[in-house]
């Protein structure tokens, strides 16, 4: 999305909600956009308040993405009008460069273990890790004959099938496996995406202390915060929640209890810079540090709103950097760059990222869903 100003400055924001974006994109030009006409960019505060409080109906992924998309955009105009990067507005360098992971996966153990290394040869310091399960049709994060990983597909949701029993069997194997090839230095971490319940993330924590992930992310849908209480109680496996959160207030118990130990929140799904900000600065009271949900359904633009904010809060922990495709990189021009496993946002003003609309315009925009998962009996299940 892009903001123009009379100034001259435009400012760009990510309104992308994966499988959702038509709703995202008929809130902002029926409800949002109307009211920005005239009034002052740098008022970054005040129109969050308008667009959050202002509505009367307020949180949930469609409208906290429309806000999220607004606000960056209106701290790309900031920075761009000052003439210096948004992280000197949010606090200057806290840090060198900002630690990133990326993703490994591959059909089963062996594709997997050749998938890491390949990534730690490019240079990371930190990968996640998900392979295909034995018995199980397809699994979460594994990609199809080798293509990236891209979960959204065109036409009607895919189904896929799923088995805890075989998952929990399995995954310690992978890990013991990832620890004896790669040695204790890579930080390695693994996605349950919400799928299991929370005596059975307990059970993958403890059986996966021996390999000391840097972190287990989703183990179980997080509406009950509770549940992580019970995970918590069990293991010393590090955990990480949010990537579906859109408001602090979904996390709040979790981080005031300390049940986790890093908030996933998007910035773009979270109501943007001004909201991702005093989410991590509530996180740091309780030892939480950030781990921003990068993936490439989330645009250029996300990718350097989080460098941002990562580059200058205190309690950054690590960043999610899924490359984009070359076309997508073509379509948004960025400063951004990644050396030795870390990335900086770059010098340039504003977020320094560009958008080619000409470009984008070749592209047009064509529905596409998510998959849906059931387990073996066919009972609908987390995804
Ligand atoms: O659109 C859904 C993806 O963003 C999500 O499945 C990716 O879980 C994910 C991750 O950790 O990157
Ligand atoms: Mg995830």
């Amino acid at each position: 999305m892009k903001i123009e100003t009379d100034q001259g400055i435009y400012g760009l924001g990510d309104a992308t909600l994966n499988g959702r974006e038509l709703a995202v994109e008929s809130y902002l030009a029926e409800h949002v956009l109307p009211c920005l006409i005239g009034r002052d960019p740098f008022q970054t505060e005040d129109i969050w308040q308008y667009l959050y409080r202002g509505a009367y109906w307020r949180g949930g992924p469609v409208t906290m993405t429309a806000i999220g998309a607004v606000d960056v955009a209106l701290w790309d105009i900031k920075g761009k009008a000052l003439n210096t990067p948004v992280y000197h507005l949010l606090g200057g360098s806290s840090r060198e460069g900002v630690l990133v992971y990326t993703h490994a996966n591959g059909a089963d153990i062996s594709e997997t273990l050749d998938s890491v290394r390949k990534h730690i040869d490019e240079g990371y310091l930190a990968v996640r890790a998900q392979s295909g399960v034995p018995g199980v049709a397809s699994s979460y994060g594994v990609s199809k004959s080798g293509k990236p990983y891209e979960p959204a597909q065109r036409g009607l949701p895919s189904e896929s099938l799923w088995s805890t029993e075989k998952y929990l069997n399995f995954v310690p194997t992978l890990f013991e496996k990832l620890r004896v090839e790669l040695g204790p230095e890579v930080r390695l971490l693994h996605d349950c995406h919400h799928r299991l319940t929370p005596i059975e993330g307990a059970r993958l924590g403890k059986s996966l202390e021996p390999y000391h992930l840097f972190w287990m992310e989703d183990p179980c849908p997080a509406e009950l915060q509770e549940g992580f209480e019970l995970i918590r109680q069990h293991t010393t496996t590090p955990i990480a929640t949010g990537e579906i959160f859109n408001t602090v207030w979904d996390a709040h118990d979790l981080i005031r209890n300390q049940w986790i130990d890093y908030i996933r929140m998007a910035i773009v799904h979270g109501g943007g810079i001004t909201h991702a900000k005093k989410t991590a600065d509530f996180a740091a009271l309780y030892h939480v540090r950030t781990g921003f949900h990068g993936a490439t359904d989330l645009s250029p633009v996300s990718m350097a709103a989080a460098l941002h904010v990562g580059m200058a809060i205190h309690n950054f922990g690590i960043q999610e950097h899924m490359p984009h495709s070359a076309l997508t990189n073509e379509v948004f021009p960025h400063g951004y760059s990644f050396v030795n496993g870390y990335m900086h946002p770059g010098d340039g003003a504003g977020l320094g990222v560009n958008i080619d609309e000409v470009l984008a315009a070749k592209h047009p925009y064509q529905r596409a869903y998510l998959p849906i998962a059931r387990k073996l009996d066919g009972t609908l299940t987390d995804w």
